[in-house]
C-alpha cells in the first residue's frame, strides 16, 4: 500500500485551536486505499514533523493551508512564512517525494501559495474526489491534467475555471475526528467540528466561501450528521460540538431536521453553531435548536442599517435581524454578534443604526465583536468595487499585503474612534483588536467560573471581568 503523510500546517490557538476536519474527512475516504497519517501541527508546530517523515517514508505528503492571516488589520498576524519556516522546507529538506497542497486559505491564494512553496500540485475547494483521483493517477502515472480543481506546478491556471457543479453529494460525510488525530488538545478548548452541507449560494460581496465550497447548498442528511454526534458523544466524554457550516440554518428546513434527528437519539450533547442567517429564523427553529443541546450560537448580520445591509448584498433585512434577536433574548441563548463597519456606502449614521440595534436588542452579557475595515480577497464583487473606486490596482495582489476596504464617507481614522468610543462605555462591546483577551483577563475569569460553578460560556464570564474591571479604571 502507497503511504501518504497530510499534515495539518495551522498552529493558530486563537479563539482556540481548531481540529483539521478537512483532513480527518479526506483520510476517511483514503484509508482503504492508503496507508494514511495524520500529522497535527497544532500543538507540536512542526517540531516531530522531520523524524515522522524520516520514520513513515510517505509517497505523497499533503499540506493543508487554512489560514493565510487573522484579518485583523491593526494585528495582523501572516501565518504563511511560519508555515514555510516550520513545515514546508524542513519537509523538502529530507524528502523529494510530490508535495500537494490544499485547505480553505489555499484555495482563495492558488497561485502564490504554489509560488512561495514550490508544491506540485495544489487542489482547490474540496477534495474527496480529487485528492484521491490525483493519488491514484500519481500511483499508476497516468495523466492528471483532467482532474477537477487541480493546479499543477509552472503551468497556467485556468482563470476563472473552477466548477464545483460536480462537486460531490456529501450524503455521508463522518469525519470521526477523534480516530484520525488526538482530540485529547481539544477537548477543553476546543470543539469536535461538524459541517451540515457544503457550498453557500449567499452573495456577500466580500466573501470566499463560495469560492471555497460553492455556490450552492449540497445538504447532508440529518440522520447522518446525528448518527455521527451520536457516535462522537458516546466515544468521547462531555465535548463540545460546533457546526462549521457558513450558515446553519440554510437552507430553509435543514436545521430544523437535523435538530429534530438529535432529539431523537435522546443524547444530552453540548452544541453551538457559527453563523445564523436571520432570514430563516422561527420561534420553531429555536425551540428545537435549544432542545437539542445548544448552549451557544454566533450572530453574524454584520450591520443593522438597511442600506449597508443591502450594499453588501447580505440578502435579509433589518426587520428580520430584529425578530432573530427577539427570539435570542426569548430563548436565552447565550450569543456572540459580530458586526462589520467600513462597507461601501457607511457613514456616521449608519454607523450610529448599528448601534442603536445593538442597544435596543442585544442582551449586555453577550458578546458583540466590532471590526473596522472589510478584507479584500480576489474574485470578490468587493474586490471589482476596490478597483473602480481606486483602493487597488486591477490584478494587485492582496495575499501578503493584505487590503481592507474603508468607505469613503468614513475614513478608518474616524470609523476607529467611533468604535473606541462605542466599546468604552459599552464594556460587553470589543474592538476587533481586542478579540483575545489577556492572560491576566482569562486568569480572572477561570478564577470567577470555578469560585461560582459557573457553567456559561467563557465570553460571558469574560464579559463579567470587563465590566468589574472598566468600572474599576483597569481597561
Ligand atoms: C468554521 C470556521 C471557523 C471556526 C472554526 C470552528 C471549528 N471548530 O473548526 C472559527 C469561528 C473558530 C474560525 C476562526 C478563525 N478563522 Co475561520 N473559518 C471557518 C470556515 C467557515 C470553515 C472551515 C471548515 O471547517 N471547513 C470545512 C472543512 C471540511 O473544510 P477544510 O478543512 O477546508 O477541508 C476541505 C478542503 O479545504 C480540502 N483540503 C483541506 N486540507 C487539504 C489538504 C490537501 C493536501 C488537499 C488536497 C485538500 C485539502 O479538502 C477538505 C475536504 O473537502 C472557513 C471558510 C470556509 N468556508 O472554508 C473560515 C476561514 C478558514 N477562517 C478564516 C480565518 C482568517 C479565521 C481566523 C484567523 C479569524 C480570527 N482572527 O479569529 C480564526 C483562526 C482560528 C484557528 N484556530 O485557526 C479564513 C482564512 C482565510 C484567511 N484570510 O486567512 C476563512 C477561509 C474565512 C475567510 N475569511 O475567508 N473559523
Amino acid at each position: 500500500m502507497k503511504k501518504v503523510l497530510l499534515v495539518n500546517t495551522n498552529i493558530e490557538k486563537i479563539p482556540y485551536p481548531v481540529p483539521p476536519l478537512g483532513l480527518c474527512l479526506l483520510t476517511a475516504i483514503l484509508e482503504n486505499r492508503y496507508e494514511v497519517k495524520i500529522y497535527d501541527g497544532v500543538f507540536d508546530e512542526g517540531k516531530n514533523l522531520v523524524k515522522l517523515v524520516m520514520d513513515f517514508q510517505p509517497d505523497y505528503i499533503g499540506f493543508s493551508i487554512r489560514n493565510i492571516d487573522d484579518v485583523v488589520m491593526d494585528r495582523s498576524v501572516f501565518y504563511v512564512d511560519e508555515i514555510l519556516e516550520k513545515f514546508i522546507f524542513p519537509v523538502k529538506a529530507v524528502t523529494g517525494v510530490p508535495l500537494i497542497l490544499g485547505g480553505s486559505g489555499f484555495s482563495i491564494f492558488p497561485e502564490e501559495l504554489m509560488q512561495v512553496t514550490g508544491a506540485d500540485y495544489g487542489i482547490i475547494g474540496e477534495a474527496e474526489k480529487s485528492f484521491p483521483a490525483l493519488l491514484d493517477a500519481l500511483v499508476s502515472e497516468k495523466e492528471v491534467t483532467q482532474i477537477p480543481n487541480l493546479v499543477i506546478q509552472g503551468k497556467r491556471m485556468a482563470p476563472t475555471g473552477f466548477s464545483f457543479s460536480d462537486g460531490m453529494q456529501p450524503s455521508r460525510l463522518h469525519s470521526d475526528i477523534d480516530r484520525h488525530i488526538d482530540f485529547n488538545p481539544y477537548r477543553s478548548r476546543g470543539a469536535y467540528s461538524v459541517q451540515t452541507k457544503r457550498g453557500c449560494s449567499h452573495g456577500c460581496i466580500y466573501c470566499t466561501y463560495p469560492l471555497i465550497e460553492g455556490k450552492h447548498f449540497r445538504v447532508r442528511d440529518p440522520e447522518d450528521i446525528a448518527d455521527e454526534i451520536e457516535q462522537a458523544f458516546h466515544r468521547n466524554d462531555n465535548i463540545m460540538f460546533e457546526f462549521v457550516d457558513s450558515t446553519f440554518n440554510d437552507p430553509r428546513g435543514h436545521a430544523e431536521d437535523i435538530c429534530r434527528a438529535i432529539i431523537r437519539r435522546k443524547i444530552k450533547v453540548r452544541l453551538r453553531t457559527m453563523g445564523i442567517n436571520p432570514r430563516h429564523c422561527s420561534d420553531e427553529l429555536f425551540t428545537l435548536m435549544t432542545e437539542a443541546g445548544f448552549v451557544q450560537i454566533d450572530a453574524t448580520p454584520d450591520s443593522a442599517s438597511p442600506q449597508i445591509l443591502g450594499n453588501l448584498r447580505k440578502g435579509f433585512t433589518l426587520p428580520e435581524i430584529e425578530k432573530m434577536a427577539r427570539l435570542i433574548k426569548k430563548h436565552n441563548l447565550p450569543t456572540m454578534w459580530f458586526f462589520l463597519f467600513g462597507g461601501p456606502g457607511e457613514d456616521a449614521s449608519t454607523f450610529r443604526e448599528t448601534l442603536d440595534f445593538i442597544d435596543a436588542y442585544v442582551n449586555p452579557a453577550d458578546m458583540v465583536y466590532m471590526t473596522a475595515g472589510l478584507r479584500v480577497y480576489p474574485n470578490t464583487p468587493l474586490y471589482t468595487i476596490a478597483i473602480r473606486e481606486g483602493k487597488i490596482r486591477k490584478g494587485q495582489s492582496v495575499f501578503r499585503k493584505p487590503v481592507y476596504y474603508f468607505s469613503e464617507k468614513l475614513p478608518k481614522f474616524q470609523l476607529d474612534h467611533l468604535i473606541m468610543e462605542a466599546s468604552s462605555h459599552r464594556p460587553h462591546c470589543i474592538p476587533a483588536m481586542e478579540t483575545a483577551p489577556s492572560p491576566d483577563m482569562v486568569k480572572a475569569a477561570m478564577a470567577i467560573r470555578e469560585q461560582e460553578h459557573l457553567e456559561e460560556p467563557m465570553f460571558r464570564t469574560l464579559i463579567r471581568v470587563r465590566k468589574v474591571w472598566k468600572s474599576a479604571g483597569k481597561l
